[in-house]
């Protein structure tokens, strides 16, 4: 049977795990042919991990009401694949729920493996501080349960106080070294950037600048071969943009325009990683019909291709998507 046209037998088991009111799903996604990969929820600001030969993607559910024209997002979801093509619902992590300080607003997020713990690094809306702000949820699988690590907001928006704007602290991006060291960056407007303790939990320098042409939002930082690569939703609506380093703490050399605007969507926020010698990029669009669009919005997967001198070349987003990794 062909993989890309098989409909997997739905088979849901809901686990109440003491503790924590998160679901833990035992779900085979239907699989309809190509992008968005994942069709039967809303799914925007993907982030992944591969993790023993699996790969985890985190995204936020995009729950508003067709009519609905701002986010609504109370949960963020959890993924799995082995192929990048079939995708298994694993868990549905409810924002207030995990972080008492919350008032809501499951933004953008990531997940980072550190000595057999997952930290997740996540956007939400603080209760008291007004403004968005970064917690960490920790755990010992990548799926969960998650457990909020600090109790409270690793950053907040009065930390942060050369930009008005009340949601400049989102969507953090977490990078380990190869020397061990933790960066953090995120940002909507700036681009901020500041070292990590050895436990993820505590910031070790000051925060720092990026300057980075047109910076919107949604740094993703990743590494391949000897270079660098900050990633960012560039200008309104959005396209990708990326710069290069030699080294995670800069300079960072702008490259370009890697991503034009996705379908229907005035916001974008990737995901870059390898897998089975292949590389990827993930993303979202809005291009569900009917009533899919920037507040219901669904992650699409393309492949991502370096130049020989470590460039990307731009990405051709397609309907088709990929093949099965192998
Ligand atoms: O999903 C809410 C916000 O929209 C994210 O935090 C941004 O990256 C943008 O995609």
């Amino acid at each position: 049977m062909n993989i890309k046209t098989f409909s997997c037998a739905v088979a849901l088991l809901t686990v109440a795990i003491p503790g924590y009111s998160q679901q833990a799903i035992t779900e085979k996604t239907p699989i309809t042919p190509g992008n968005p990969v994942i069709t039967e929820k809303y799914t925007a600001d993907p982030a992944a991990i591969v993790h023993e030969d699996t790969v985890f993607l985190y995204v936020g559910h995009d729950q508003a009401p067709p009519k609905k024209d701002f986010y609504e997002m109370h949960e963020w979801l959890i993924y799995s694949s082995t192929d990048m093509v079939n995708w298994e619902e694993r868990a549905a992590v409810n924002v207030k729920e995990t972080f008492d300080w919350a008032a809501g607003d499951a933004w953008a997020a990531e997940v980072i493996e550190k000595d057999g713990k997952f930290y997740w690094f996540v956007t939400v809306s603080h209760k008291e501080i007004h403004g968005k702000a970064i917690g960490i949820a920790v755990s010992d699988s990548p799926v969960g349960p998650w457990k909020d690590a600090l109790g409270h907001a690793l950053i907040t928006n009065d930390m942060t106080t050369d930009t008005k704007i009340s949601w400049d602290d989102i969507d953090p991006t977490v990078f380990i070294d190869d020397d061990g060291s933790a960066h953090l960056f995120w940002g909507n407007t700036i681009c901020y950037y500041a070292k990590l303790k050895d436990n993820m939990l505590e910031l070790d320098s000051e925060i720092q600048y990026i300057d980075l042409p047109n910076f919107t939002e949604a740094p993703w930082i990743h590494k391949k071969g000897d270079f660098y690569y900050l990633s960012y939703a560039y200008k309104f609506p959005e396209k990708t943009a990326y710069a290069m380093s030699e080294s995670i703490d800069g300079p960072w050399k702008y490259q370009g325009i890697l991503n034009e605007v996705a379908g229907n969507s005035n916001t974008n926020h990737q995901a870059i990683i390898e897998y089975k010698g292949k590389d990827y990029f993930i993303y979202h669009n809005g291009s569900i019909p009917t009533h899919g669009g920037s507040f219901r919005r669904s992650v699409c997967i393309d492949y991502l291709y370096y130049n020989p001198d470590g460039t990307i070349k731009k990405i051709i987003m397609t309907s088709e998507g990929i093949d099965p990794a192998e």
